[in-house]
């Protein structure tokens, strides 16, 4: 829980932000000007950015947090985070001197590849505020159900850009998080008034209050420094001038210092500025001027001290982009690199010896010495990283749903079902979350079992009033089921934060989320961002293609298998039979569990199909793997038909119709062309690595004859199983969607956008016609 504050030690903790300006801006000279190039290119980095934030930084790590307390940084910060596990021992020299190298230190902070501990990645700006406050709702799920201790919760906190605050998807969050009533957050604000272009907007801050304060936030302005302060309270004058001062002036005379804010004062305020100015040679007067908020530790440590509460929290602290360094405030500064004799100059003021720039605490001397060591002793136990939590979950085989006649969907919502019925450890785990179509992605069996989740009690108002609903929605804090608005982005970053779980809580839970299959668009850079960070999930989407029939172009979706084919992190399964769908969740369930797992994403359809007859298992082993034969070719077939999903039933029509004149006709069923894809590169891989493994499509292919032709079949972008025909030198005739859908039944939609029985006929024919 959040602990009460200690008291800072104020001198101890301006030696580290001098201290930490230094190393991050060292680290991006070292990379940039230091080390050997072989390329000729511009290494980079932001030393005006992480120069911004030093000084909250400093306050926040080595004074403010708490030992569960988890930190999404900045991303061009990450070289302050870098350089703060290099002064407690987490980081190693070798790592910071191979910053933005092969193996080195990353360019934004990233949980997996960093070797320091990060809580959350972060790079894409927006989304690692946002994760945040779903992070915090994560926190309250798991205590509330007992996973969790009391003494073992923490605070989320987001260092954010202020130009960060433009990303739409901080409002998104910032209304769910309203709704969930999230709490132990602090979103801090790097307010220096730049963005990468130019300076921004004036008097946004404004608005950023009222907008947090309307969402339940308690806002903290930091503008002025101690000094700075002060010194206004004596000039009121001089005060409302400043107060008034656009952004854009401001960040010029920051960068151009004190000669330049006394002319510009004595032009403005004539007689009323003098009193201020007298007393302060041009030197001073740059220092005062630039004594904001954000860079003053008294200020700033007694702001966090303020708020140790579990009230959520945005603190707007007032910053100069690139303090301290020559371009300070300079609209250009977001890439700006010191040149060689500047960072010299900065070390030499530093009062660091040359070549002793790595020597951790080089520079701090004297009565500062002792008082600094303390402090980072202090901080040293509250840094260490959670262990990865994995492999605790058992299992149970998943049976397939009964039924001759199933579409997938109502499969997954019978499996979910029974799932919550038969209960156990797994079906305690489990979390269900949905953008607001809970019901229509058939959800709604479990939740009436399991609950909606919220921290305080929700009576269902329509079950009191015995009104008949096929859906129970009352809620507790028992609850299983995260109900969310209409934002997918939402979706992806609260799977983010469960799929995290273990790693940032100890307890691993067994996310699944649902949605409509084409609103994956809509939340695709936080999906991707959720593959990022490893986090581990299920993703259901339904309904999708055209197949949804009277539904329409709105809601079709036509790309998301190409989508899942880029997607690392993400193994896309598609199935035709609910024995298949049961298969795949329960190597879903798997491989969320699985150290080497990923998360999976089932693209579902409505439509209800006649079910197989399964006399044995062995089609299983390749469901899992991408793809069976569900009918087996001759050895030696000159043709086989490769379908995907709900439109087997067609590929099954027209096999049946073609077999009698095309004697072995073979019918692929891919339940993956990203699994098959990822094996026939990885195949192509090992053969330079001389231990070549045929993939498990070159295998299935093998039994046609060399240069068989294809008919592929999807309803989704045909590229989804095209290439399929470069695997072994296959003709190919691509069948799928390439256009927007309309509405109408199957039967019309097949036939106009020719992935019914009679354009497959008419395909196969054209393969075999000769050349
Ligand atoms: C989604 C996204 N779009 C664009 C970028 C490129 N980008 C990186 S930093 C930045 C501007 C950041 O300004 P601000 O948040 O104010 O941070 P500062 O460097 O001023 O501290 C931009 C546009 C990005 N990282 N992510
Ligand atoms: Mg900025």
């Amino acid at each position: 829980m959040p602990k009460t504050a200690i008291k800072p030690d104020i001198d101890a903790l301006a030696a580290l932000d001098d201290k930490l300006r230094f190393l991050s801006a060292w680290i991006i000279h070292h990379a940039n000007h230091v080390r050997p190039s072989s390329d000729g290119l511009k290494v980079g980095g932001h030393q005006a950015s992480c120069a911004s934030m030093t000084a909250i930084m400093a306050a926040l790590y080595f004074h403010a947090l708490g030992p569960n307390d988890r930190v999404a940084v900045k991303p061009h910060a990450g070289p302050v985070l870098h350089a703060i596990h290099y002064l407690l021992g987490s980081q190693t020299l070798e790592q910071l001197q191979n910053f933005r190298g092969f193996g080195g230190m990353q360019s934004y902070p990233s949980r997996t590849k960093d070797k320091i501990p990060v809580d959350f990645s972060t790079g894409s700006v927006g989304l690692g505020v946002a994760i945040t406050a779903f992070a915090s709702l994560v926190q309250d799920y798991l205590t509330a159900h007992g996973k969790l201790a009391e003494e073992d919760r923490g605070r989320f906190v987001a260092l954010i850009g202020d130009a960060e605050l433009d990303e739409g998807n901080i409002y998104e969050c910032l209304i769910e998080a309203y709704k969930h009533d999230i709490r132990n957050c602090w979103w801090i604000v790097d307010y220096n008034r730049q963005s990468l272009d130019a300076t921004s907007a004036d008097r946004m801050f404004e608005r950023f209050d009222e907008i947090f304060a309307s969402c339940g936030w308690r806002t903290v302005e930091l503008r002025y420094g101690k000094r700075l302060a002060a010194a206004l309270a004596k000039h009121r004058a001089v005060r409302d001038w400043l107060d008034n001062l656009p952004n854009a002036d401001s960040a010029a005379l920051l960068y151009q210092g004190g000669a330049a804010w006394r002319a510009r004062i004595t032009a403005d305020l004539g007689k009323q500025g003098e009193a201020f100015l007298k007393s302060l040679d041009d030197a001073a007067l740059g220092a005062l001027m630039s004594n904001l908020g954000g860079h003053c530790m008294e200020t700033l440590t007694e702001a966090f001290d303020a708020a140790m509460d579990d009230v959520p929290t945005l603190f707007v602290a007032w910053t100069v982009k690139g303090f301290g360094l020559p371009f300070a405030g300079h609209k250009d500064n977001h890439s700006g690199l010191m040149n060689p004799t500047q960072a010299h100059a900065m070390r030499d003021a530093m009062g660091i010896a040359e070549g002793d720039e790595w020597t951790p605490l080089a520079g701090i001397g004297g009565n500062a010495r002792a008082g600094v060591e303390a402090v980072i002793d202090a901080t040293r136990v509250r840094c260490d990283k959670r262990p990865r939590d994995f492999g605790r979950i058992a299992i149970p085989a998943i049976p397939a749903p009964s039924g001759d006649e199933q579409a997938t969907q109502a499969a997954f919502g019978r499996i979910l079902l029974d799932l919550s019925r038969a209960g156990g450890d797994l079906a305690d785990r489990i979390v269900t979350t949905s953008p607001d179509v809970t019901v229509s992605t058939n959800l709604g069996a479990w939740v009436n079992q399991r609950g909606l989740f919220k921290r305080r009690d929700m009576a269902d108002v329509f079950a009191q009033a015995k009104i008949p609903s096929a859906q129970k929605w009352s809620a507790t804090n028992q609850g299983q089921h995260i109900e969310l608005g209409i934002a997918e982005s939402n979706l992806f970053l609260l799977l983010a934060a469960l799929g995290l779980s273990g790693d940032l809580f100890g307890e691993r839970l067994v996310p699944i989320g649902t949605l409509y299959d084409p609103f994956i668009a809509r939340g695709l850079d936080s999906l991707n961002y959720a593959c990022y960070q490893d986090a581990r999930f299920l993703l259901v989407a339904t309904p999708s293609g055209i197949t949804l029939g009277p539904e329409g172009g709105a809601h079709q979706s036509i790309n998301p298998p190409l989508i899942a084919l880029g997607q690392p992190g993400l193994r896309h399964y598609e199935p035709a039979f609910a024995d298949e769908l049961a298969a795949m969740i329960e190597e879903a369930f798997r491989l969320i569990d699985d150290p080497a797992g990923e998360s999976t994403y089932l693209r579902l359809s409505t439509r209800s199909i006649a079910q197989v007859e399964r006399t044995e298992d062995s089609w299983k082993s390749g469901a899992l793997a991408g793809g069976y034969w569900l009918r087996e070719p001759a050895p030696g077939a000159e043709a086989a038909i490769v379908a995907m999903g709900a439109i087997m039933p067609e590929a099954l029509a027209a096999h049946d119709e073609l077999a009698a004149d095309i004697p072995g006709l073979g019918l692929l069923a891919v339940t993956s062309p990203d699994l098959l894809h990822r094996g026939w590169t990885a195949a192509q891989a090992s053969r330079w690595s001389g231990n070549h493994q045929p993939s498990h499509i070159e295998t299935l292919l093998a039994r046609l004859a060399p240069g068989a032709g294809l008919v592929t079949l999807c309803d989704a972008a045909p590229a989804s199983l095209s290439w399929i025909g470069g695997v072994l030198g296959n003709r190919v005739a691509p069948l799928g969607v390439e256009r927007f859908g309309q509405t109408g039944t199957l039967a019309d939609l097949y036939a106009a956008y020719r992935i019914d029985g009679a354009a497959i006929t008419e395909a196969v024919a054209e393969l075999l016609l000769p050349a």
